[in-house]
């Protein structure tokens, strides 16, 4: 039997540098709590991404769930319902409401025409989302927010290095959130960040990720437990320094299953938007109807040479017990988003995907 190739296998530094790391901790004693290489990780990852203000994570849905409170978000939130779990799970969790809003069928990301019907007297922020990198249109909700008084939580947990001309995609909006998750083009095991623009807002967040502390004795907020440890810092650390090789290796497969898939009858890809440094976190194809099969075909097809696609996002969010019954989260209303969610198959992407390994891929998809 041969090997499996799965959707995403993830970069890792040579072990014997994260060993001398180790043992810088080992020496140190300080494990958590903004030690030294937990500092010196959000200073890298500012110069590294262009962006003012950095606050690190266990995780990119602690991330999420702080960044809504930092700024005190209450009553509807509007959302995509094409993403992961976590994205509407972070408003759940602050008693919030969810307000689904349809998807752009080029980006996969909210419409901006579509999210100004959806805004009522209640709605206090708008929490979109880059799917697989893909920037939304900031500029439409922007000025959409500005005119509206409403805040802007970007979920760029697939936004790593993403760059709109020399502008990072992290600087639009109130707060962005990314994800440094196993799966993700960045990864420290597990991991996440708040990208805030002010030193006042940098300075909320860290209280609010340390039990809402301000000093040894006081507690100014109800806060939560969302550090990132010294040991996930320093594997951040290592990763940062080979970021632009791998961003090179994953346009290289994307490279080269636009050149073998584009135009195939019946599979559509994504479009690229000019001017745009995407950093190929997903490779997203949709199956449409004049393909020779389905995509749950397809997904099986696939399987039995043991290659491990994934449909992300589907089922959509808005289909899993805990939102379906909101007004909101009817076919009716998501007609775009639940078209996408039943064609889109994710194909492998990573910087060790093989040429052999791809060819089998799309050998497979092809005949
Ligand atoms: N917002 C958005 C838009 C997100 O996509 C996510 C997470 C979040 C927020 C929340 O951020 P975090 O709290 O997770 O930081 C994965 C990830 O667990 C999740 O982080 C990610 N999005 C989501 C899209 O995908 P699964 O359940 O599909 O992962 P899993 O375990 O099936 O992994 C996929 C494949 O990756 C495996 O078949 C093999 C490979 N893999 C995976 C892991 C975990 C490895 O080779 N090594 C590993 O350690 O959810």
């Amino acid at each position: 039997m041969d090997h499996k190739i799965f959707v995403t296998q993830p970069s890792l530094p040579p072990l014997s540098e994260f060993v001398e790391s180790l043992q810088k901790i080992w020496d140190s004693k300080v494990l958590t709590n903004g030690g030294e290489f937990h500092q010196e990780l959000e200073k890298a990852l500012c110069e590294y991404l262009g962006v003012k203000y950095i606050s690190l994570f266990n995780n990119g849905t602690i991330a999420l769930l702080t960044a809504l409170q930092a700024l005190n978000i209450k009553g509807e939130v509007i959302t995509t319902p094409y993403s992961f779990v976590a994205t509407t799970h972070s408003l759940l969790w602050n008693g919030l409401t969810p307000i689904f809003v349809d998807i752009d069928p080029e980006t996969l990301n909210l419409d901006p025409q579509k999210i100004e019907a959806a805004i009522t007297d209640k709605t206090t922020a708008i929490m979109p989302v880059h799917c697989y990198g893909r920037p939304c249109d900031v500029d439409a909700i922007g000025q959409m927010a500005r005119d509206k008084g409403l805040k802007v939580i970007y979920d760029a947990a697939h936004a790593f290095g993403v760059r709109i001309g020399h502008e990072s995609l992290l600087n639009f909006g109130d707060l962005s959130i990314l994800s440094f998750h196993a799966t993700k083009v960045f990864n420290t095991f597990e991991g996440g960040a708040i990208v805030s623009n002010t030193p006042e807002m940098k300075q909320r967040i860290d209280h609010l990720k340390n039990f809402g502390f301000t000093d040894e004795v006081t507690v100014v907020e109800a806060g939560i437990n969302g550090k990132m440890s010294e040991v996930n810092a320093a594997l951040g650390l290592l990763q940062l320094k080979s970021m632009d090789r791998v961003l090179e290796d994953r346009q290289r497969v994307a490279n080269r299953y636009r050149d073998r898939l584009l135009g195939v009858k019946g599979i559509r890809l994504p479009t690229l938007d000019e001017g745009v440094t995407i950093n190929n976190s997903y490779f997203p194809i949709f199956i449409e109807d004049d393909f020779y099969m389905d995509r749950d075909g397809l997904y099986e097809k696939l399987k039995v040479k043991n290659i491990y696609s994934r449909r992300y996002f589907y089922p959509l969010i808005s289909d899993f017990p805990m939102y379906k019954n909101l007004t909101s989260a009817s076919k009716e209303n998501l007609k775009v988003a639940s078209n996408v969610a039943s064609q889109v198959l994710c194909l492998p992407i990573y910087p060790s995907l093989t040429d052999m390994d791809q060819d089998k891929i799309i050998d497979t998809i092809l005949t």
